[in-house]
């Protein structure tokens, strides 16, 4: 199955067909006449205490990043400047996000393969992440990462 959905758009018409162990968070802004602020507390905001912050930049727009699922790991990214999009596959549905809006973030779980591309110019992405990094966490290769699915399900 394939589905395609704007992380700025309604967060409950993106439900009508969530897929598994992703979904969008929503934070808080402030807005005043000097701008808008936004901030993020671990197991307040995100459901998980935040171990690793990490984020892209200097991007090429023909670039194409991901590519690999995690055993363990949770995280929430957001695209606090530009856009790209985030293709996010639980190895049954394959589901596009396009992010947009730094208010707005995707949760993915683990067991979930990612894949990254459509970056626009100056596209930041900021990872809030569950773990340390741990390259023994990835799959890195979409055969095992849906036979693991496969023996897990
Ligand atoms: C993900 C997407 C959104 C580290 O040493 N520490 C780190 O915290 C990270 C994230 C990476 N690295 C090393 C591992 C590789 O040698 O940096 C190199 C590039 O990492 P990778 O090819 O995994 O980068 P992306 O952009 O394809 O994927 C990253 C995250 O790895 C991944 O968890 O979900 O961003």
């Amino acid at each position: 199955m394939n589905n395609s959905f704007e992380v700025d758009c309604d967060v409950k018409s993106q439900l009508d067909t969530p897929p598994l162990g992703t979904r969008t968070i929503q934070l808080p802004v402030i807005t005043d006449p000097r701008g808008d602020l936004t901030f993020v507390e671990g197991g307040r905001h995100v459901p998980f205490d935040i171990k690793r912050v990490y984020y892209l930049y200097n991007v090429p727009v023909d670039s194409v990043r991901g590519g690999h699922a995690h055993r363990d790991l949770e995280q929430v990214v957001f695209a606090l400047s530009g856009s790209f999009r985030m293709t996010v596959d639980d190895g049954t549905t394959r589901t596009e996000y396009h992010l947009r809006d730094p208010r707005k973030g995707l949760y993915i779980n683990s067991m979930i393969w990612r894949e990254m591309d459509l970056f626009s110019q100056g596209a930041v992405c900021m990872v809030l992440a569950s773990r340390p990094y741990d390259e023994a966490d990835y799959f890195r290769n979409y055969d095992e990462f849906l036979t693991a699915v496969r023996e897990k399900s």
